[in-house]
């Protein structure tokens, strides 16, 4: 604190009180009698962040005398998850904060209750993007994470008559007390205009932009846990410039032109884009992309000069991490800025750029691939397609070299595909101006480097890695579980595991004590209470994610309507009592996932209106899944649906959240679902289905659902009651797509997943059994920490070594 001359912050209750008065007083700016409780939210939440702001600016000091590589994390997406509890903990002031909230006769609870979570993301990426800057923090890695403050987050999603309604997430409307502005540093960015050619240099232009928007930056702190390091999330915000309101037009009365140009630049951050992995191809997104992507360069290569000075050090300084290819334009543009206004050598930008980034690569999915067409790109930024073909000719030559002749090989590899209309493609570009690349689980890895990035690794195998997803144990266990917490901190001794996830497996040896079984149980039991989704008693199994063909919660579904029927037909059945619940949103264009909902919730109500079979099965839909529902939902699920085709799921984190809470997986060998079960033990995981070379094979010699629809009676069963209205008139164009080309090959694993289901449910039948395979699941999960992820970064791609404040 020396370092920064800071009075002290309030360490007792007394002084946490008078802090908050204070906060009170002067920055919210009314009294303890006319307080509201979005007051009382806001004055804790300010005084929670000076603790923070405290750390932070000691954080900064340190940076700033060490001068550190840095690593930037470019993401279009940031769902961090409310902030309150996670800063309260973080900032070790939960307890005084709690004590001293009281006596001004507020509950933590209550004021919890007021958190927003900035729901600036879609779902795995947009997480991942937030844990991970939680393990950098954690492991004092000098970080920021770049992205777009939009003003309306991911849709919020209701029910109307089971039917997905969505309605817009304006989520700051009340303020947020989590964010710094920072006018000083806005950016400026140009859109549309045209080149012109600098005299003299052959390889230079001029860019002159049609359009000007500004991009203001505010930032949240992203706290370490258990150590003094706190960085940021700079996040910018679209806005118009002075010029940009016309003040004649104004006074003439036309008021909607004098303001269309301020709004034309603000809807650059207007809204988050709801479609997780399938790309749509709007102009607006690409400027979304080339507007975060611009503003942080600059930001990026303002705080290099504020230390370097000498170019060639740019990469030995800086490494940024591309988020998927959404901010690929990076790679023009920083070559731009090197080239064009810096007048730096076309080689030596050349390699400085290749040396800065990395790129993640997050899918395998065809449709996810980001293509542009090369107009929308000319007409938009004109000098970045120039840089674009000048880095394709040049890398073209490269392949030709290598491979003389194979002119097929040249047209799969060129950053400009020709069919069916020239366009730019964003991971070709993005595996061509980077060091690095990975996929996100050890099949996903393989599989990028076995198709579809095949010929970048013939090329360049050195360049392809894995690095596996991790998780927040912070928020997805000590916040989400507090009980088992307690109970794994009181049996290993200590809280160490929190930063040292591996430590879990000392879990290990209470795994078949009879009384820790009892305890194990009774907290899942209590964690089902808390969640009152449906009887506690019974079998809770949750499929938690967006909704997506691949991910299959249609055959889920099918499962469900088998439990049915087979009810129906043997009522006095030994039957198990089971809870299914679904969260997810579908995107909102993309309507066989909008009729997947509807058919789930015609089905639910089919089964809760029926006397015979609603004592042993329920179907849950909870609205509006996010980052805080998920903290509801996952340390109460006993059996986790990770049931995607294999091969299409990159890797999955939520399988990781619930492994790591003590949930078994039913699952396919898909993504990290395979590294799941490799750890906690093939014993303590139901594996069904075709694994990926199964399912490939099936797809090339030509898949028939309906053999599955003729020769299996149950599955027949379902798919007719469906047909014949059982479940109302929704779901004709569920069965008809599950007949007709079943792309994701459903009916073809649903034999073995429903005998999967019925070995879950044997193992069910036996609690002690059941309560050692969940332990068990536990104390191997700890690989999955994104405190480990960030370790395999920074020691295999960033190169990074931590910095102690
Ligand atoms: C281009 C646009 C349409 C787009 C927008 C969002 C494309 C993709 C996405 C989001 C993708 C995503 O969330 N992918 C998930 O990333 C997780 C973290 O790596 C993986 O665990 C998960 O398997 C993958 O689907």
């Amino acid at each position: 604190r020396q370092g920064i001359g800071l009075r002290k912050l309030g360490k007792t209750v007394d002084e946490f009180q008078q802090d908050l008065l204070s906060n009170l007083y002067f920055r919210r700016g009314t009294t303890v009698e006319s307080a509201s409780p979005r007051d009382a939210y806001e004055t804790l939440s300010l005084t929670v962040r000076d603790h923070l702001a405290e750390r932070r600016a000691r954080t900064a000091a340190a940076h700033y005398a060490s001068n550190p590589r840095w690593v930037y994390y470019l993401s279009a997406e940031f769902l961090l998850g409310a902030q309150l509890e996670q800063n309260l903990l973080y900032s070790g002031t939960g307890e005084i904060a709690g004590q001293a909230v009281k006596a001004l006769g507020r509950t933590l609870e209550e004021l919890e209750g007021l958190d927003v979570e900035p729901g600036l993301g879609n779902g795995g990426l947009g997480r991942l993007a937030a844990c991970l800057v939680d393990s950098m923090a954690t492991r004092d890695i000098p970080a920021v994470g770049y992205g777009i403050r939009y003003d309306f987050g991911i849709f919020k999603q209701s029910l109307s008559d089971g039917a997905q309604a969505e309605r817009p997430d304006d989520w700051a409307f009340q303020g947020n007390p989590w964010e710094f502005p920072a006018p000083d540093d806005r950016q400026t960015v140009g859109f549309y205009g045209h080149t012109e050619p600098v005299p003299g240099s052959s390889t230079r232009k001029k860019w002159v932009p049609g359009e000007i928007v500004l991009g203001e930056p505010s930032h949240m702190l992203v706290p370490g846990y258990g150590t003094d390091t706190v960085n940021i999330v700079r996040l910018w915000r679209a806005r118009g410039s002075e010029a940009s309101f016309d003040l004649s037009r104004f006074s003439a009365g036309q008021y909607a032109e004098a303001v269309q140009e301020a709004v034309r630049a603000e809807n650059i951050s207007k809204v988050l884009y709801p479609d997780d992995s399938t790309e749509l191809g709007r102009e607006l997104r690409l400027k979304q992309q080339y507007f975060l992507v611009s503003c942080s360069l600059r930001d990026i290569i303002r705080r290099f000069r504020l230390r370097n000075s000498n170019w060639d050090e740019f990469a030995e300084k800086t490494v940024i991490q591309l988020n998927d290819t959404h901010p690929t334009i990076a790679i023009p543009e920083l070559m731009r800025l090197l080239v064009d206004e810096y007048e730096l050598e076309w080689d030596r930008a050349w390699a400085i750029t290749r040396k800065t980034f990395a790129y993640t690569c997050h899918t395998l999915l065809p449709e996810a691939l980001e293509t542009w067409p090369v107009h929308v790109f000319e007409r938009l930024l004109p000098r970045h397609l120039e840089i674009i073909y000048l880095i394709n000719m040049l890398f073209l030559r490269e392949v030709e070299e290598r491979f003389p002749g194979d002119n097929d090989r040249l047209s799969r590899m060129s950053i400009i595909g020709e069919q069916p209309e020239r366009r730019v493609r964003m991971a070709n570009l993005a595996v061509v101006g980077t060091e690095a690349v990975n996929g996100v689980a050890e099949l996903h890895s393989k599989l990028l480097r076995e198709t579809v990035l095949n010929d970048f690794a013939d090329l360049w195998p050195a360049k392809f890695q894995n690095v596996t997803n991790g998780i927040s144990p912070r928020r997805f266990v000590k916040l989400a579980n507090p009980r088992l917490s307690d109970l794994i901190t009181e049996s290993l001794g200590d809280d160490g595991w929190l930063t040292d996830l591996e430590r879990l497996a000392e879990l290990e040896s209470f795994a078949g004590d009879a009384s820790f079984q009892e305890r194990w149980r009774s907290i899942k039991r209590a964690n089902k209470v808390d969640l009152a989704a449906g009887d506690p008693d019974s079998l809770t199994d949750v499929m938690i994610k967006r909704f997506h063909e691949y991910k299959r919660q249609q055959l889920k579904l099918l499962h469900i309507i088998t439990q049915y029927q087979r009810i129906r037909n043997d009522p006095n059945g030994d039957w198990i009592p089971r809870t299914v619940l679904f969260a997810g949103k579908a995107a909102p264009a993309y309507h066989a996932a909008k009729n997947i909902i509807r058919l789930i919730n015609a089905v639910g109500a089919t089964i809760a209106a029926d006397p015979v079979v609603s004592p042993y099965l329920k179907v849950v839909f909870a609205e509006n899944y996010n980052v805080t529902l998920a903290e509801q939902i996952v340390p109460a699920a006993d059996l986790s649906e990770q049931i995607s085709l294999a091969g299409k799921e990159a890797s999955g984190t939520g399988n990781m959240k619930l492994a790591l809470n003590g949930a078994l997986t039913i699952g396919t060998l898909d993504g990290a679902n395979i590294e799941i079960r490799a750890r906690v033990g093939e014993e303590n995981f139901f594996l069904f289905g075709l694994d990926a070379f199964e399912a490939a094979e099936r797809k090339i010699s030509g898949y028939r659902p309906a053999d599955h629809y003729e020769q299996d009676a149950e599955l027949r069963q379902a798919i007719d009651a469906i047909n014949a209205g059982v479940f109302g008139d929704v779901g004709h164009d569920v069965a008809g797509s599950l007949l007709g080309h079943d792309e994701y090959l459903t009916l073809a694993d649903y034999r073995s997943y429903i005998d999967c289901q019925d070995a879950v449910e044997a193992a069910w039948r036996d609690p002690d059994h059941w309560t050692r395979m969940s332990i068990l699941n536990t104390a191997h999960s700890g690989f999955f920490s994104a405190d480990r992820t960030v370790a395999d970064y920074a020691a295999r791609i960033w190169r990074v070594t931590p910095v102690r404040v």
